[in-house]
């Protein structure tokens, strides 16, 4: 019957962040406005990306859109997107008290081949109205105010939080909006799937293998696990909030601190993912607690169901 109610009584990710805002008198509407323009920049990279044709590079293509439905938001003072080696400080005419760092199309090895890549970002507010300095970006995760994905695959899904749990909306092509179809998505706590680059395994540490290997000849009567990897992050992780499970990017010996971006991958991620009810693990510390010191820092994570990322922890803290 939910999904009856929502055919007629069309609760757009518009309406929806508008319902949120209003349960906070002193809210002046900025973060919705700031959200339309992150939600337009989705809308034209998923037009962009199912007309299949390669003009300028897509990622190119798709940070310049970004970069300058942001701005034009005038709600935004500091952005950090993967593409831009430096942050872009908003001139002040056209600033606001917002932060956002973002990898505007993730899993840039599935671009040509038409598998599922997406958009990743995570907004923070800059406090009191001093000049902005790159410490207001540079906090942990859990300072982030929301965070969110778009996945541009047989649909174009758009996962949100504002902190107050996780929805999911899909884009709806014929009235071009994003319509709420997963509302207060929750992960299960245990999962059957493990996601993870099993190509890196030669070079993994202890615990990593230890957890893999389990994963495959469990040794408590469980059946072993099932392997999924897209190699697109956004993808990966998606499945992993819908169907359980846990997804890794561990440490390995050619890179000490993985692969992902601790400011526009690991830390978006891992706020969804406490919001659902699972966690998020660096293999030293809860995920959200890290302080990042660069921009474009890396860290290992492993995120996903709560039990799953407990045993991860365990075998990390049995290594001490
Ligand atoms: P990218 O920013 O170059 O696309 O790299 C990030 C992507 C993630 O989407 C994905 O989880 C990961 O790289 C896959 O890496 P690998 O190919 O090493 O398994
Ligand atoms: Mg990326």
């Amino acid at each position: 019957h939910a999904a009856d109610a929502h055919r007629t009584d069309l609760m757009t990710i518009t309406r929806y962040v508008l319902n949120e805002q209003s349960k906070y008198p002193e809210s002046r509407g900025d973060f919705s406005i700031l959200l339309n323009h992150i939600v337009l920049g989705c809308k034209f990279v998923c037009s962009v990306v199912n007309k299949g044709e390669e003009q300028k590079k897509l990622d190119v293509l798709s940070n310049e859109v970004f970069v300058k439905a942001l701005v034009s938001s005038g709600r935004t003072c500091i952005l950090v997107s993967e593409e831009d080696e430096e942050a872009t400080f908003v001139e002040p005419s056209r600033r606001g008290r917002y932060c956002v760092v973002f990898d505007p199309l993730d899993g840039s090895s599935n671009i040509d081949c038409g598998v599922s890549i997406g958009t990743i970002f995570g907004i923070y507010m800059v406090k009191d109205d001093h000049e902005p300095t790159l410490d207001d970006v540079l906090q942990p995760g859990k300072n982030m105010l929301a965070a969110g994905y778009c996945m541009y695959g047989s649909s174009c899904t758009f996962v949100l939080s504002t902190g107050t749990g996780v929805n999911g909306f899909t884009l709806d092509p014929s009235l071009g909006e994003f319509i709420l179809t997963h509302p207060d998505i929750k992960i299960p706590k245990k999962g059957k799937i493990y996601s993870v680059n099993e190509g890196n395994a030669k070079n993994w540490d202890g615990p990593t293998a230890k957890y893999v290997e389990k994963c495959k000849y469990p040794q408590d009567g469980s059946s072993a696990k099932s392997l999924r990897y897209i190699g697109s992050m956004v993808a990966d992780v998606h499945r992993t909030l819908l169907y359980g499970g846990i997804f890794l990017y561990p440490a390995d010996k050619k890179s000490p601190n993985g692969k992902l971006r601790v400011l526009y991958e690991v830390f978006p991620m891992s706020f969804l993912m406490e919001q659902a009810g699972g966690q998020a693990f660096t293999g030293k510390q809860r995920a959200l607690d890290l302080v990042p010191t660069k921009i474009h820092e890396r860290s290992p994570v492993f995120l996903g169901s709560y039990d799953e990322v407990e045993e991860i922890k365990a075998l990390y803290a049995a290594e001490e």
